[in-house]
This record gives C-alpha cells, sequence and structure tokens, in this order.
C-alpha cells in the first residue's frame, strides 16, 4: 500500500462561523481562526479543513456561495485568508478548502443571468426543466431541507433544480464550460498555495438526464437516487484529477453521500484517478419514524457492521476517512458516548480511542476534541440552520406531529448541536466573541472549555492529542490491517490491527455496565499503548468499568 502524507495526517474541521470571532461582531472570522493556530499546532493535527469561507447571502451558512475567488464579508478579507494560510504554512499546518460546486447561490453572477432569459449565455449553466402543467414541478423529487427539488421562477416560465435551498440552484455539470469555469477557479486556490479540497456532496453532481419520478422523498436529508452517482460522475473526477488536482501536492476527500464500498473504491481507489478519500454516511444515517429526525442510539452491533465492513473492504484498495461528527452532524459524545456528567469525560475518550485506532485518515470537529456536548434546546427560536427551522415548521407548526413527539427528535439530531460557538474559556461567551454570538453558547462552557483542559493532563484534550502523538510514532496505526473481533457483542467494540511483527489490540465498552473480557492470550501482558483509566491488563480476565477503553500492542 503506497504510503503518503495524507494517509497519516489528522486533520481537524473548523466551522469558520463558530469557532472565534476576533472583532466583536458575535460572528467567528478568519483572524479569529489565525489567533488560535498555536492551539491547533499544540493539539498536533496536520490538516485544516475550513468550511467555506467564501462570499456568501449566508443562507445555508457559507454553503450558498455567490462569489468563489472572494471572502464573506463577515469573515474579513481575502489579505486576511491569505495572513491566515502563510501563518499555518509557518507552522506545518495545511490548509484544505470546502469545495461547493454541486450548487452555487441564486446570487452567483452565473445565475443572476441564466434566470434572464431561455437564451442566455448562462443558461445551461444551471438545470431548468418545465413542469408536469403550471402548477406542477417536472418530478417528485425533495429537497435536503423540506419541499420541492423544483423551484418555479416567473420570468421564464420554467423550474430550476435546488436539492438543498431554493437559494442554491444545482449546476448543470453535463455543461462543459460549468467544468471548465469550476476548474479554472479550482486552479487559482491551488496557485494561492492551498493544500486541497473537501468536496461538498460531490457524488451529486452528475444526474441522470431523464429526471424520472423517484421513490418520494417523504424525509429531510433524503433525495433521488437519480441524483446520486450519476452517469458522468467517475468521467467528471477523472477529468478533475487530470486538469488540476494531479498538477498539485494536494489532498481530496470527496463528501460522498450514498456511496457504498464498491463505489468508494473508484472514488477513491488507490489508482489515484479521482479523489484520495471519500466520508460515507452509513454509521450517522440511521432514520426513524421522522426520518433523520429521531433520537434513537445505534445497537451497537449494528454500528460495528457498518464500521468493520468499511475497514474490511477498503483494505488495500481504497482509503477512509473517520469521523463521529462534523458541522451537520450531533455531537459525538452526546450521540455516540455519554453526556452525564460522570461519563461524558470517560466516554468521549472511548469514541476517541475507538476510532483513531482504525485504519483511515481521521477527523476532529472543532470542540470534539474537548467533548463538547449537544445544546440544550429550549424553543424553536434557538435553531438558526435552516434545515431544523424548515423541518419544525414542516412537521410541527404543520400539525402533522405534536411538538412533544417530535421535539427530542429534532434537537437530538439538529445540526445547530454542532454550531454552537467553540469553549475556549470560562469568560463571558466562553472567550468566543466580546460581543453577542450569532447563536448562543452552550451553558455547559463553564465546565468544558480550552483553557482548563490544556491545563489538565488528564483531561479529554490531553487525551486526544495523545492519540494524534502516537500516530506519529506508530506506523501500524496507519498501515496495520485490520480484524474485527467479539462482533456479536452489545458492548464492546474490539479490533485487532496488524503491521509486519507488531500487532495491536483495541477495546472499548460502549456501555455504562461493568462488562466482562477475556484478553486473547497473546496480548496478557503486552504494553499498553493508551488507556482511558487504570487497569491491570496483566491478568486474562477483566471485568472493564464503564466506557473504558485500552489499547495493547506486542
Ligand atoms: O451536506 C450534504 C448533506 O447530505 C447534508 O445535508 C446531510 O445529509 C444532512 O445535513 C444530514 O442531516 C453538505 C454540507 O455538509 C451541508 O452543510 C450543506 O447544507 C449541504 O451539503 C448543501 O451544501
Ligand atoms: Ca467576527
Amino acid at each position: 500500500m503506497n504510503q503518503t502524507w495524507w494517509k497519516e495526517a489528522v486533520i481537524y474541521q473548523i466551522y469558520p462561523r463558530s469557532f472565534m470571532d476576533s472583532n466583536g461582531d458575535g460572528i467567528g472570522d478568519i483572524k479569529g481562526i489565525t489567533s488560535r493556530l498555536d492551539y491547533l499546532k499544540y493539539l498536533g493535527v496536520d490538516v485544516i479543513w475550513l468550511s467555506p469561507i467564501y462570499k456568501s447571502p449566508n443562507d445555508d451558512n457559507g454553503y450558498d456561495i455567490s462569489d468563489y475567488q472572494a471572502i464573506m464579508d463577515e469573515f474579513g478579507t481575502m489579505e486576511d485568508f491569505d495572513e491566515m494560510l502563510s501563518q499555518a504554512h509557518k507552522r506545518g499546518l495545511r490548509i484544505i478548502m470546502d469545495l461547493v460546486v454541486n450548487h452555487t447561490s441564486d446570487e452567483h453572477k452565473w445565475f443572476m443571468e441564466s434566470r434572464k432569459s431561455k437564451d442566455n449565455e448562462y443558461r445551461d449553466y444551471y438545470i431548468w426543466r418545465d413542469g408536469k402543467d403550471a402548477k406542477t414541478p417536472p418530478n417528485n423529487w425533495g429537497s435536503c431541507f423540506g419541499g420541492s427539488a423544483w423551484q418555479y421562477d416567473e420570468t421564464t416560465g420554467m423550474y430550476y433544480l435546488h436539492l438543498f435551498s431554493k437559494k442554491q440552484p444545482d449546476l448543470n455539470w453535463d455543461n462543459p464550460n460549468v467544468r471548465k469555469d469550476v476548474f479554472d477557479m479550482m486552479t487559482w486556490w491551488c496557485d494561492k498555495g492551498i493544500d486541497g479540497f473537501r468536496m461538498d456532496v460531490i457524488s451529486m453532481i452528475s444526474k441522470t438526464k431523464e429526471m424520472p419520478d423517484g421513490p418520494a422523498a417523504d424525509f429531510y436529508g433524503d433525495y433521488s437516487p437519480y441524483c446520486v452517482h450519476g452517469p458522468n460522475i467517475h468521467k467528471y473526477l477523472r477529468e478533475m484529477n487530470e486538469k488540476v488536482l494531479s498538477k498539485y501536492d494536494i489532498m481530496t476527500v470527496g463528501e460522498t453521500p450514498g456511496v457504498t464500498t464498491e463505489l468508494a473504491k473508484q472514488y477513491a481507489g488507490e489508482d489515484g484517478r479521482e479523489l484520495n478519500m471519500v466520508f460515507h454516511f452509513e454509521h450517522v444515517d440511521n432514520h426513524g419514524k421522522y426520518g433523520k429526525w429521531d433520537d434513537q442510539k445505534w445497537q451497537l452491533t449494528k454500528l460495528k457492521k457498518i464500521l468493520n465492513h468499511w475497514q474490511t473492504e477498503l483494505y488495500g484498495k481504497a482509503w477512509n476517512s473517520l469521523f463521529w461528527d462534523n458541522h451537520d452532524q450531533p455531537r459525538a459524545v452526546s450521540r455516540f458516548g455519554d453526556d452525564r456528567e460522570q461519563y461524558r469525560d470517560i466516554s468521549a475518550k472511548m469514541l476517541a480511542t475507538c476510532l483513531h485506532m482504525m485504519q483511515g485518515t481521521p477527523y476532529i470537529y472543532q470542540g470534539e476534541e474537548l467533548g463538547m456536548t449537544n445544546y440544550p434546546f429550549q424553543s424553536p427560536a434557538d435553531f438558526r440552520d435552516i434545515e431544523s427551522i424548515n423541518a419544525y415548521d414542516e412537521w410541527c407548526s404543520s400539525g402533522r406531529v405534536s411538538h412533544e413527539d417530535f421535539w427530542p427528535c429534532i434537537t437530538f439530531r439538529s445540526r445547530d448541536n454542532a454550531r454552537t460557538p467553540v469553549q475556549w474559556d470560562d469568560s463571558d461567551q466562553a472567550g468566543f466573541t466580546s460581543g453577542t454570538p450569532w447563536i448562543a453558547v452552550n451553558p455547559n462552557y463553564k465546565e468544558i472549555n480550552a483553557k482548563a483542559e490544556t491545563k489538565d493532563p488528564n483531561s479529554v484534550f490531553h487525551y486526544y492529542k495523545k492519540l494524534i502523538a502516537l500516530r506519529k510514532e506508530n506506523p501500524i496505526m496507519v498501515y496495520g490491517r485490520y480484524e474485527p473481533m467479539l462482533e456479536d457483542s452489545e458492548e464492546l467494540f474490539v479490533f485487532t490491527r496488524t503491521l509486519d511483527d507488531k500487532k495491536l489490540l483495541a477495546v472499548c465498552n460502549f456501555t455504562d455496565q461493568d462488562t466482562g473480557f477475556t484478553i486473547p492470550e497473546e496480548f496478557v501482558g503486552s504494553s499498553c499503548l493508551i488507556a482511558n483509566m487504570e487497569d491491570d491488563y496483566n491478568k486474562a480476565v477483566m471485568t472493564l468499568k464503564p466506557y473504558e477503553a485500552f489499547v495493547l500492542m506486542k
């Protein structure tokens, strides 16, 4: 298996709006990021993935771009960006940008032109169709943010496609001019010295021409099967690779909703003809009675089946991205761990152990290294995210579901859980801003904050720092072959990694119960690489404490 820097790296995702505010307007910004680079260097991460910082009306917090080569007003200037990039590189930190090219903002000049007339030169930059009749959209596709995926436009009496908000019209990638303009823009950013791209819903850029009705999209986060992994997806990604990506020492990760291990071998194959790695969503897309709006936790055997499958299927063929959360997901410790006072710290460390001992590039979402938790939403007025606001309207305000039934589901899964400000210290607004934050700070910031944790050697922060350091010292964590164990256990997540004559055993108790475990003979008495509590590994038969995690290596 070829060895590369992006396989050995640990990546830290920054959601700039909520990371650090430098000018007191309550909104995170680029100068704020620059002021925290030393913190990230100290944590030990190698690459920073920046969620979008381009000019945007912020209908979807920057995932609706109106100018790909200008910086969002609230975030600062291009000079601020250049300074941040240079300061990051001085610290040996790489910066990858969020490439959002499945769609633009409806305020992008391309769309402003496209909607003017049917014969405008930019008309075919987007996907326009006649309705079935004046009142009926071309098909039954749903938008991920609710309602139809088609918006009627009076000027030319046609509908345009938007798989997300109506202010996010989908680009027509079948148009070679679109591909050329996108590739030119990517080249411009690469020539500025960035180190790669995370590619937003890149599996959606090729749609089937026919666009027939799909299974009626009744739930949020659903999209028609006709708009993922379309007929030209690999052709376009290979063109992108050939014309841009292959010319630079950069890394790429595709956000590929709907991807399977088979497709991942094409998107992120070792042949390097498309992308370096992809995010799959099988472990975070569990749906319940209201689609994604569900407050049920995974049955561990189901979660293990998914993650074991991705580990074993991709080995030697493609590269995994490893994550528990991001800006679209609830906080990891609240969803997969246990954010009750007595278990938050220990279960956050257990989750970190489990993820960082798997094969793939680990992603740390801002605040995950502190064990930040979901937010205690009190009312729909607390939401800022278009997805949550629309969902509450569509499910509750419409009377379809009672507030009592729906509230636990939407508050558990709302993307706003991950978008509350990073908790830097115990001062007012957790040191995020000297003003009023655009979204409320989690009231638990007095106990959970970077200032306290960087000083406490037993904090979640220092546990992540140790895991990251171990990855640099132990190639087995990067290149070792993964083998699952105890797949039927509903309590323990256990697996080994093997590289040359070394072998490690990772054991994680995902429950709040004492759980018996027998250390395999070959590991009894081996050295302990890391553990989230004191224990004796010299005796074969053990009783693991709630959320106990340890790694032995021989
Ligand atoms: O997310 C795409 C996507 O699939 C998410 O909408 C996800 O399915 C959903 O949020 C789960 O609840 C990307 C970005 O990460 C997201 O922030 C954007 O809203 C979206 O694309 C549109 O750009
Ligand atoms: Ca600001």
